[in-house]
């Protein structure tokens, strides 16, 4: 019976795409259904669900049911909510900055360095600050790389030094001035409360002291960073997921022979 009212809701169902009105897709064209969790720090009780019901109409979510309820700990309440949102959004308006670069592959990479650059980049990586995150950084520059994208550690005519994670900002400076990096790569990954912000923004003031910020590329990256908030801060570049080796070498040895006139 609920089989055959769900196929009439489907045979009526609005089948337009407007990408001028995106809304979220459940199982039919612009149903608006959306899943989202929260906690509440509240004991888990009748009342806490209504006000997680409450909140969520709030947000925009039109007949929301709490589908899951849990305890966390003594005080906190988790919830799990279906809903269809209200909300739609004009996709053709939708602007992202992100770096502009023609990837190479790594021979042509390793080629262009030895006809314009005519000497091994340096390059100095690290995950900076309290954050113990290394996998990303990892896949930039670690040999084995990361789906199948080779590391720098991979390239002929790059010089690659990863310092791993929880590295100070002081400290990556210091190697930075000691090896003559001609690149400074910086993985953050927690986000909470804005530290990579800070942390990111620490490390612009202490290669400003230093004198060093003209003569260095710096770039950041990481799950959360994008090429807008690295330049607001003060990066040349930012990179977020999905990023490989040969994008981010493709736009540093570019920048480097663009900056030295090289070309
Ligand atoms: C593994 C992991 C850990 C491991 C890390 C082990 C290690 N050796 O790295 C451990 C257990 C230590 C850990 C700890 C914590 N973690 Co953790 N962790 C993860 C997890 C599961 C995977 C991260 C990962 O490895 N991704 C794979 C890599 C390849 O992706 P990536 O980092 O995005 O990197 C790519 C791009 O971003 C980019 N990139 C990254 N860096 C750079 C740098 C440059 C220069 C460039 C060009 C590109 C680039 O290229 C990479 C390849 O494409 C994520 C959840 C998830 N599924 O993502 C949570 C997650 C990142 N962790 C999180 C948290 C909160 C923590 C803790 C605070 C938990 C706690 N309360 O203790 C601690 C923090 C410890 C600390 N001081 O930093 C949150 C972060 C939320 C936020 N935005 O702040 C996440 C998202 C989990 C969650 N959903 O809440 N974690």
């Amino acid at each position: 019976m609920g089989g055959g009212q769900y196929s009439i809701e489907r045979e009526n169902s609005d089948k337009n795409l407007d990408l001028t009105r995106i809304k979220p897709y459940g199982d039919t064209m612009n149903d608006g259904k959306v899943q989202l969790s929260f906690t509440l720090p509240i004991e888990h009780d009748e009342k806490a669900i209504e006000t997680a019901k409450e909140l969520a109409v709030k947000m925009g979510i039109k007949d929301p049911e709490v589908t899951y309820h849990t305890t966390l700990d003594k005080g906190f309440t988790y919830f799990v909510v279906y809903g269809k949102s209200i909300h739609t959004i004009d996709y053709t308006k939708i602007k992202v900055e992100t770096v502009e670069v023609d990837v190479m592959s790594i021979e042509d990479i390793n080629n262009y360095i030895k006809e314009k650059i005519r000497r091994k980049l340096v390059i100095l990586g690290a995950s900076t600050g309290s954050d113990a995150h290394t996998v990303g950084i990892d896949a930039i520059i670690n040999m084995k790389g990361f789906a199948g994208h080779y590391g720098l550690e991979h390239y002929e005519m790059i010089e690659a030094f990863n310092l791993g994670s929880q590295v100070t900002n002081e400290e990556f400076v210091k190697r930075g001035i000691e090896l003559n990096a001609d690149v400074l790569l910086v993985s953050q990954t927690v986000t909470q409360k804005d530290i990579h912000v800070k942390n990111l923004t620490q490390l612009v003031d202490l290669l400003e002291a230093e004198g060093i910020r003209d003569k260095i590329i710096l770039v950041c990256g990481g799950a959360r960073v994008s090429n807008e908030l690295a330049k607001e801060l003060g990066y040349d570049a930012g990179f977020g997921p999905s990023t490989y080796a040969e994008i981010v070498a493709s736009f540093f040895v570019k920048e480097f022979v663009r900056r030295k006139k090289l070309d």
